[in-house]
């Protein structure tokens, strides 16, 4: 749907909404709850879009996100799994989350850059299924090539992997309901779910897990679901020497431990993106490393990666 598209009174009122300081999260949360559907979503972005600026002069998007701060606190992500909720930030607000299925703790948490580690995230049993579940499927990993939008293989990144879809069979959609109540994301904005492996010395070098929105190979990744918002890495095994997650921005080393799961997000206090989520996964020294990760973007996305 183009922004003609929307009714005059609408792209009104959505404008005016914007102007006196509601954030595109809030609008669309109002929007959703008047009976307007999920799809409806792109049209007022880029309703919002066109109206960057505000009677004071100042910006109303943030453009890199294409979305204005939450107001603060901070929503609190594990109450709100209302299809209309978006990520800013994971404040963790117990020691352990219970899940129903599983009591998720909390073991390191991060304001900025937000970041959060999970133990007993998933069982022995759901990380030795995903693993032999991918096995017959790896292939080399490849990088998103910003300048066109290609998916190119590269020495930064050496690992092996696969995708699963949304719902592709009873463990990953157990895992990914799992990670919805926990995060408060609804699954709608997950992408597939990437199994990864590495083998002794590969590596995935630092990067940004965000599009660069000012790339012209970001723009079709960007209108399948909007920017992504934040990253949950899971362990798979344990291993014997390297493979951690790297943040050198802030010196951080996170040791993969098998079942534990470690997030982040994106979008710092001010509604921009965060580029102290620079991160890497260093080389694996001795041993393997397998990780499933889960992406989240800001709106619904349909299926298929990237
Ligand atoms: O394997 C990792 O630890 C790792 C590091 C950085 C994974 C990713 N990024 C990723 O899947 O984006
Ligand atoms: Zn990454």
């Amino acid at each position: 749907m183009e922004f003609a598209e929307l009714q005059p009174d609408l792209k009104q009122w959505i404008q005016d909404a914007v102007t006196r300081g509601q954030c595109q999260s809030k609008v669309m949360d109002a929007l959703l709850k008047a009976g307007y559907q999920p799809s409806i979503a792109r049209a007022v972005e880029q309703c919002i879009a066109t109206h960057t600026v505000n009677p004071n002069g100042a910006a109303a998007l943030k453009p890199e996100l294409n979305a204005t701060p939450e107001p603060r606190p901070a929503a609190k992500p594990s109450e709100t799994t209302d299809a209309s909720s978006r990520f800013r930030l994971f404040e963790p607000e117990k020691n352990v989350y219970d899940l129903g299925d599983r009591q998720v703790e909390i073991l390191l948490a991060m304001k900025q850059p937000n970041i959060v580690l999970f133990g007993n995230l998933l069982s022995e049993n759901e990380c030795d299924g995903l693993i032999e579940m991918s096995r017959p499927h790896l292939q080399p990993s490849r990088l998103v090539n910003s300048a066109s939008g290609s998916f190119d293989i590269g020495e930064e990144r050496t690992s092996f992997g696969t995708y699963f879809d949304r719902g592709a069979n009873p463990l990953i959609a157990g895992i990914e309901a799992r990670i919805a109540r926990l995060l408060g994301a609804p699954e709608s904005r997950g992408e597939p779910m990437q199994i990864l492996h590495y083998q002794s010395g590969a590596e995935y070098r630092p990067h940004f897990d965000f599009f660069n929105p000012e790339k012209p190979g970001s723009k079709e990744i960007l209108a399948r679901g909007g920017q992504r918002v934040g990253t949950l890495i899971m362990y798979l095994n344990d291993v014997e020497a390297g493979g951690s997650t790297v943040f050198p921005k802030v010196s951080l080393d996170v040791l993969p431990k098998k079942g534990c799961g470690l997030f982040f997000s994106y979008a710092n206090a001010d509604g921009e993106l965060d580029r102290l989520t620079l991160h890497g996964g260093s080389p694996v020294i001795s041993g393997e490393k397998w990780i499933a990760t889960k992406w989240l973007r800001l709106y619904e996305r349909d299926t298929g990666h990237a």
